[in-house]
């Protein structure tokens, strides 16, 4: 065969990114397990560039070149790894499989096992972008092999979305699951950044009184300040939409129960398992699931739950200085949300043994997938160089800014508390500062209580040991041997 890659699994993402790769001049073999999606792409886009149509996974194995690269664009889960066993008795060794689905990184790591054991390369690639970024450039997030890196890593490369300074966005992240779970802790970072967004929108039209059409505009100017990204511009767009059926603002038509679709569940799952505290994706994805799965429940919240409620908001219609203080306390969260998950990142390092380089990471965010925004070049500049700060609120960059903003943050958390309005985000982003500061958290107290119904022992402040007060007998100390329970 002569086809330089192989995409199977040709929904939306696979066709557009077998659409990338022929644009840029590679020639492509595609396949789906239903041959019609296959030939509607060659009706539809086939003089993009050069495709091979096949009907078989065995017709797609023939048409490449040797060592073999195989695009895996199918549904994530079970269907992967059925089309990987298909795969392994029709390939050679040193043939290599990509999955460029959003497949959970334990089951990553799990497939790059069976892969090498059968002398196959398994490279799994985070892509994220959409369907438009998988046509015009997705931020690429590539695992596997180092090895594989030098025959799949050029042409990711190319096909990924480029930075301002015109560097790809795409470089490899480290083995076998590291490539999914750095775009799995992208999703749940997502997931804070819309929340945020969704809180700011509803203190703006709940406080202040401002529609959406008008709230679009504001959204276009805060487009313009350090808050600058993709999300903030669409939501410009969302809420400048009217509803051709009603007339009515498209967004008041749309029901507010928000879907999810697992990213964001899972960096919360394995964040608990990392003990990484990421509070402001996990309140954002329990927002998402409070929206939806409690129907009933808020339902006759509505009617009963009523006590409490503030009549007026005491702020004027679009007051200015409300505006401003909501764009600083959305920053704010959202700099706690970056914080929290690249701090995971660390946690994550450690524990799978991968050597993540957070400002490379930071670099492939700044381009291609969701979260892009102006803030990624300053976060990548935080962490370049030797001395990496312990957290990214503490780099010299952000310091000073957070700080600036704390005030107008503080307020907005207040206010929204006093008119009973929910921001799960906004303040256990503060809540996450302000324990971070804090120079005596409770925990002390949480330790003693510990030692007291369970002998869980504690250590002291001006002593090195470990200790136990003898609660129910005398209540004096003993030190016991070996480390804290
Ligand atoms: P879908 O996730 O909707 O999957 C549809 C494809 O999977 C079709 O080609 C279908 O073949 C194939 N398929 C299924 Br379903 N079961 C199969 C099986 N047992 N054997 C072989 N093929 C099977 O496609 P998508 O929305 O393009 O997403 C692809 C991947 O990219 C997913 O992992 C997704 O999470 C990820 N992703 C999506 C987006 C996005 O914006 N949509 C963004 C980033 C990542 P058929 O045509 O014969 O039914």
């Amino acid at each position: 065969g002569t086809a330089q890659i192989g995409v199977t699994g040709l929904a939306v993402m696979g066709a557009n990114l077998a659409r990338n790769l022929a644009r840029n001049g590679y020639t492509v073999a595609l396949h789906n397990r239903s041959v019609g999606k296959t030939d509607e792409l060659l009706a539809k886009h086939g003089d993009d560039g050069d495709f091979v149509r096949t009907e078989s996974l065995q017709e797609l194995v023939d048409s490449l070149e040797s060592p073999r690269r195989i695009l895996i664009m199918v549904k994530a889960g079970a269907p992967v790894d059925s089309v990987i066993e298909s795969l392994i008795p029709l390939l050679d060794r040193d043939d290599i499989i990509i999955d460029g689905g959003n497949s959970y990184f334990k089951d990553t790591i799990r497939r790059e096992k069976e892969c090498a054991e059968h002398g196959l390369h398994f490279v799994g690639v985070g892509v994220s972008g959409g369907e438009e970024g998988a046509l015009n450039g997705p931020s690429i997030m590539p695992g596997g092999s180092e090895q594989s890196y030098e025959s799949v890593g050029p042409m990711l490369e190319k096909i990924a979305a480029k930075a301002d300074d015109g560097t790809p966005c795409c470089a490899w992240i480290d083995t076998d699951g590291a490539g999914h779970f750095v775009k799995m802790v992208h999703n749940g970072i997502e997931y804070a950044d819309m929340q945020v967004i969704g809180e700011a929108y509803d203190l703006l039209r709940s406080v202040a009184g401002i529609e959406p059409a008008e709230q679009a505009e504001v959204f276009r100017r805060w487009n313009e300040t350090d808050l600058s990204s993709y999300l903030i511009e669409i939501t410009a767009e969302v809420l400048s939409q009217v509803d051709e059926k009603t007339g009515k603002p498209l967004v008041d038509v749309i029901v507010d129960q928000a879907g999810q679709k697992g990213t964001g569940r899972w960096t919360v799952q394995s964040a608990l398992d990392l003990g990484s505290p990421v509070s402001g994706i996990a309140e954002s994805v329990f927002a998402r699931a409070l929206s939806s799965s409690e129907p009933e429940a808020r339902e006759q919240a509505q009617e009963k739950l009523t006590s409490g409620l503030i009549a007026s908001t005491g702020v004027a219609h679009a007051d200015p200085e409300f505006v401003e203080d909501v764009r600083r306390a959305l920053y704010a969260s959202k700099l706690v949300s970056y914080a929290q998950g690249l701090d995971m990142l660390g946690s994550a390092g450690k524990e799978f043994g991968w050597d993540l380089k957070l400002d490379t990471i930071a670099s492939l965010w700044r381009a291609g997938c969701i979260i892009r925004a102006e803030l990624l070049g300053e976060i990548m500049d935080a962490y370049q160089g030797d001395d990496a700060p312990v957290n990214m609120l503490l780099a010299p960059g952000f310091l000073e800014v957070v700080e600036e903003l704390v005030p107008s943050w503080r307020r907005v958390v207040v206010k929204a508390t006093a008119l009973g309005i929910p921001v799960p985000v906004f303040a256990s982003s503060l809540s996450y500062y302000d324990a971070l500061r804090r120079k005596r958290l409770p925990a002390a107290l949480i330790q003693g209580q510990r030692d007291f119904f369970g002998a869980h022992t504690y250590h002291r402040v001006d002593e090195e040991g470990t200790f136990h007060t003898l609660w129910s007998e005398d209540r004096s100390e003993v030190r016991t041997d070996g480390e804290i329970a």
